[in-house]
């Protein structure tokens, strides 16, 4: 295994944001509700009754955060685009305004040569569609795909790199099972059919992609969080317990979407909520895509537990680590062990880490221009030196995306957690790019050679 950290010719650098967590007004020049706009408006649902409506004020400062972009040296950025910001309705009236708005963010870039990289769907689902049964009704998959032709004949053009969704695990977990995130609801039976129901809609997605002029030259991508499962020990209930946990949170999108089956151990996770899908269903949600996106923060070292619901799994602390504030312990060769699994599983399809990154305190407001972050310089630098060594093990990665350009809002956490390469004051919305943010640059700029040092 090499020690040096080299990276392919035509590697993105690039950064990620979504659009609730950073724009702001979000009822702006026409746009509606999205269901997190009205979870977070319910009392209770998020730290200091934190919400979305200034964020990082993106929606109006979009040109300024690009020429930071830029200054870091980014070759490329992810962001997401708000459903209920172009369809006021989810469907129906093209609100152009809304449109507008992505329109010129992605012309900005383009001008300072910044690679864009969108998603059509970050967790911001129009409120007019959650309550006609949101990610629960199959008519969803005919939604998302119009919504995301719309998209693609307006930007299709310019944007060479789409992704359906993001994290469809953390869509279903948290908003369905746990109830820790928007509809915050708690059911198994519904968690399933929405798991399903994500990866129809993924699928009709790219048939639309497919079906699109503009889209000859460009890719279309899923967005998967992977946290690598661990035994705890080598007992025959731990290794059982990592495989169910396994199965829940890594293989239950990948699996459909690149064999064509759901891992059996779904069965045991979800119970009588599982069904047997159609088999259309299946084939719908193997429709072959161009990219993975690998978003990655930390691994599960795993132990049997009969109280944690759904899996009968739970993570052990690891006394001698450094865990984040998130209680996401650091452990970078996760990531190099990941991405080779990944192609060892499911072959060569291109890898884009479209998230990565770190979560630890920052002050409020940065003295002097200068806000020390040594704790995420660390994270990063192991993480990049991961990415690197999976290269050299045959890992197809093309290129990396830190979470998170800015600080931002951490949806339940509100503003109280912070991944940010760039510091934001939220009283004065100055932004601050921290010692991580210089660190990154300086890799951009060396390929990795920095990193060696
Ligand atoms: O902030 C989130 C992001 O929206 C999705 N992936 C994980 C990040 C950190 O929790």
């Amino acid at each position: 295994m090499s020690d040096s950290n080299r990276f392919p010719e035509g590697f993105l650098w690039g950064a990620a944001t979504s659009a609730y967590q950073i724009e702001g007004s979000p009822l702006a020049d026409g746009a509606a509700p999205s269901n997190w706009h009205r979870f977070s408006h319910t009392l209770g649902m998020t730290t200091n009754g934190d919400t979305g409506d200034i964020a990082c004020d993106h929606y109006r400062r979009y040109q300024a955060d690009v020429d930071l972009m830029a200054s870091l040296g980014l070759n490329a950025y992810r962001f997401s685009i708000s459903w209920s910001r172009v369809l006021p309705n989810g469907v129906g009236k093209v609100n152009d305004i809304g449109v507008d708005f992505y329109s010129r963010l992605v012309d900005a870039l383009l001008d300072k040569g910044i690679k864009p990289n969108a998603t059509l769907f970050h967790w911001d689902l129009p409120v007019a569609l959650e309550d006609r049964g949101g990610w629960q009704n199959r008519d969803i998959s005919e939604w998302f795909a119009d919504y995301a032709s719309i998209m693609f004949d307006k930007l299709g053009d310019r944007v060479p790199m789409w992704a359906t969704v993001n994290e469809p695990w953390v869509i279903m977990d948290g908003g369905y099972m746990h109830g820790t995130l928007a509809p915050g609801h708690r059911s198994a039976y519904e968690a399933a059919i929405v798991s399903h129901n994500i990866l129809r809609a993924h699928g009709r997605g790219v048939q639309a992609f497919r079906a699109n002029k503009h889209n000859a030259n460009s890719q279309i991508g899923l967005v998967v969080n992977l946290e690598p499962k661990y035994p705890a020990s080598d007992s025959a209930e731990d290794i059982a317990a990592t495989a169910r946990a396994d199965a829940y949170m890594n293989r239950q999108y990948l699996d459909p979407a690149m064999l064509g089956s759901y891992p059996t151990e779904l069965r045991e996770v979800f119970g009588d909520a599982w069904q047997e899908w159609p088999a259309d269903d299946m084939k719908l949600i193997q429709e072959k895509f161009d990219f993975l996106g690998i978003n990655y923060y930390t691994r599960g070292v795993t132990r049997h537990d009969p109280a944690s619901i759904p899996v009968h799994a739970s993570k052990v602390y690891q006394p001698d680590h450094v865990y984040m504030e998130t209680g996401w312990e650091v452990f970078p060769d996760a990531l190099r062990r990941v991405l080779v699994w990944v192609k060892e599983r499911y072959g060569d399809i291109p890898l884009y880490i479209t998230e990565n990154g770190s979560c630890f305190y920052d002050a409020p407001v940065a003295i002097d221009g200068v806000l020390d972050d040594p704790l995420r310089v660390d994270c990063l630098k192991g993480n990049l030196h991961a990415v690197s060594q999976a290269i050299s093990e045959g890992a197809p990665v093309k290129g990396y995306f830190a979470w998170s350009l800015l600080d931002n809002f951490e949806w339940s956490h509100g503003y109280s957690r912070r991944f940010g390469l760039v510091h934001v004051d939220y009283s004065t919305q100055e932004r601050t790019i921290k010692s991580s943010g210089k660190v990154y640059s300086n890799v951009i700029r060396t390929s990795g050679a920095v990193l060696d040092k």
